[in-house]
């Protein structure tokens, strides 16, 4: 029996779009995979078998996932995945218009780490202003960060060189210039991007679910609509910590070894922001996203 192992691309009504190899195949789950409450979503990648009699593939494995983003049902009822085994979140702020927003984009950034992916930082529009001081404070805090001119055409090799072999994110503020960006990167992508999201918005029932687009130099975009809906609940103090590269090389030299970095004496993280070695928008960051970690699990509309 030929067996074959794809990457599953999104779904499309009942069935799934598996990549394997360079073809497409509409798959589902066998029915002793539904037994185990096994959920597969784009990113996955499965092990294919022929149904019976058509042209239907049977996912009988879903590989170990090395990373998931996942958001809240409504009604306090889990989590459910959106994409599995990303690669890499590309934060997107402008230097300038809009004005970047250090709070979201440490959110952004943190999200990333949390759940297993690898942030780096695109400062787009350096034609309008290089943003100094915010390429500054991020390299500082320990980003791969990586100024861009979408307009200009600057920067775009050190994206690209990234981008194949792994499936990416791109998330930002709107008017950061993701569309344009991921254009430049790939002429008309966006469009497409474009087409799943109104598609998805319009589809009353369907579950928003994500998309895995191939990149023509290899690699995927990850089109992830539910992004925004992505949490940091259930992570602890210690745990968001250590989501900011400055202060996890400190965590271990607090007084206290549960120490929230809040009020506590002897704390080694509000010492390094004293002594100006992590900045204190970052620290900002920190408290802000603490309180959204203790928050009681909340419904989404
Ligand atoms: N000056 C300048 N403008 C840019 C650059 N990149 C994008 N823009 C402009 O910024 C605006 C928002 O871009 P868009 O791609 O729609 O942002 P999105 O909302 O993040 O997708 C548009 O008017 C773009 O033409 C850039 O590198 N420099
Ligand atoms: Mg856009
Ligand atoms: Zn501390």
């Amino acid at each position: 029996m030929t067996r074959r192992r794809g990457t599953v691309l999104g779904r499309d009504g009942a069935a799934f779009r598996v990549l394997a190899g360079t073809d497409e195949l509409r798959a589902v789950l066998r029915g002793r995979m539904k037994q185990q409450g096994l959920k597969v979503v784009a990113g996955d990648i499965v092990s294919l078998e022929p149904e019976a009699g058509g042209e239907l593939w049977g996912i009988v494995e879903v590989e170990a996932r090395h990373s998931v983003l996942e958001r809240r049902i409504p009604g306090g009822r889990g989590t459910r995945a959106i994409v599995a085994n990303v690669d890499r979140i590309f934060v997107v702020t402008a230097s300038r218009e809009p004005a970047p927003v250090p709070s979201v984009i440490d959110r952004l950034l943190v999200l990333a780490e949390a759940n297993d992916v690898t942030p780096a930082l695109i400062v787009n529009k350096i034609d309008l202003d290089p943003g100094t001081a915010l390429v500054a404070r991020y390299l500082a805090a320990g980003y791969q960060v990586l100024p861009v001119s979408t307009k200009l055409g600057q920067g775009l090799e050190a994206i690209r060189g990234w981008l194949p072999d792994h499936s990416s994110v791109f998330t930002g503020p709107s008017g950061a210039g993701k569309s344009s960006l991921l254009n430049a990167l790939e002429p008309g992508i966006a469009l497409r991007t474009a087409a799943v999201s109104e598609k998805i918005g319009r589809g009353m029932h369907t579950t928003v679910s994500a998309v895995m687009i191939p990149l023509s130099g290899g690699g995927w975009l990850v089109d992830t609509p539910g992004f925004s809906e992505v949490g940091l609940w259930g992570l602890e103090a210690r745990g968001l910590a250590e989501c900011f590269p400055e202060m996890r090389s400190r965590l271990g030299t607090c007084r206290f070894q549960d120490c929230r970095h809040v009020s506590e004496p002897g704390c080694a993280i509000r010492a390094a922001v004293t002594e100006g070695a992590i900045h204190p928008d970052r620290y900002a960051s920190y408290l802000l996203l603490l309180e959204e970690t203790e928050e009681e699990p909340r419904d989404w509309e």
